[in-house]
């Protein structure tokens, strides 16, 4: 029998695919969701195909009662990250700490700028909020709500904002990415006490060392969705292809003013009638986030020189 799922992990040869849910099966709120032990369909083999966690494939039964199948085709990629590997990701949950450590916002415009060059739509997450006064979270909410991107201030100890987060996570397959200590497997924790993954076997393994493990997993959310926590990472490089006058195209809260700035081709440093500056001069895009946007812009001219 077919099923069509979705490559939750791989591990020592075997994928781990987690079935579809069909209309009539949603109505168990994701409780009864099944992840099948699956191995690759010969022909598969030969072919020099990688199979990432997110790839949709099509899968045959072998023996129901075991949980095993085999998979018989991949379909298309839409997108695909390659750190962490990752197929089909909808969106990447970018989280950084108020404080403990403090926020690395060069980091975050920086992530931003990753995910959007792989299509990839950004969500932004202050974490620790229970540390700072409400204004430091205000504050930043402010500024990167411009994007247009969703900007959420939690607390992943006291729970504070991760049923509304977790509201956007929904039927969507996210990353969650930051750097080391603001709190990502603590969220992770706090979205699920415990991932509805299918007894057995499989979460028998699944679940042991789940924060620990090298293997990227996406984790099944209650309520439809999943999500991979990842280790922390704090160098982000720019993509090598990137020309100076397309950096814009990453901050869509400058795109704007762009458009309206003298030059086609202003870079929004020296050049005369510059609308961006403008905006920064009057208050309405934020002084920080320009001066980033300035030194990331030197990075690129830096690099362009060196491809
Ligand atoms: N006060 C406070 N502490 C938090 C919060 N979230 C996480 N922490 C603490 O921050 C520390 C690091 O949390 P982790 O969840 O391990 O951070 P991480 O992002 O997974 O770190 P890596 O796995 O190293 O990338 C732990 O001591 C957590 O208890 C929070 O909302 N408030
Ligand atoms: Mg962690
Ligand atoms: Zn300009």
């Amino acid at each position: 029998m077919n099923f069509k799922g979705i490559i939750i992990k791989g591990y020592s040869g075997f994928y781990y695919v987690l079935e579809e849910i069909t209309k009539d099966k949603e109505q168990n709120n994701g409780t009864n969701r099944k992840v099948w032990e699956c191995s690759l369909r010969g022909k598969l083999r030969l072919k020099k195909q990688t199979f990432l966690p997110g790839d949709v494939v099509v899968c045959n039964k072998t023996d129901v009662d075991k949980g095993k199948a085999v998979i018989e085709e991949v379909l298309p990629r839409r997108t695909e990250l390659i750190r962490p590997a990752v197929a089909n990701v909808d969106q990447v949950v970018i989280m950084l700490a108020l404080a403990k450590p403090e926020p690395d916002l060069q980091f975050l415009d920086r992530v931003m700028i990753m995910a959007l060059y792989h299509g990839v739509k950004p969500i932004l997450c202050f974490n620790k909020a229970d540390l700072v006064t409400s204004e430091r979270g205000t504050v930043l909410q402010e500024i990167y709500q411009k994007t247009g991107f969703s900007v959420f201030v939690i607390s992943a100890v006291k729970g504070w904002g991760v049923p509304e987060l977790k509201e956007k996570l929904r039927n969507k397959i996210s990353v969650l990415g930051g750097p080391s200590g603001v709190g990502k497997s603590s969220l992770m924790n706090a979205l699920e006490d415990k991932f509805s993954l299918q007894t057995g076997e499989v979460s028998k393994k699944t679940s042991r060392g789940r924060h620990t493990t090298r293997h990227v997993e996406l984790l099944p959310l209650s309520g439809g969705g999943l999500l991979a926590d990842t280790p922390g990472f704090s160098r982000i490089y720019l993509p090598q292809e990137l020309k100076r006058e397309d950096l814009i195209k990453y901050y869509p809260d400058f795109l704007p003013y762009h458009a309206s700035c003298k030059f086609n081709s202003c870079l929004h440093r020296e050049e005369p009638d510059c609308c961006v500056r403008e905006a920064v001069e009057k208050g309405a895009l934020d002084g920080g986030r320009y001066k980033r946007y300035v030194e990331i812009l030197s990075e690129v001219i830096a690099q362009e020189r060196r491809y």
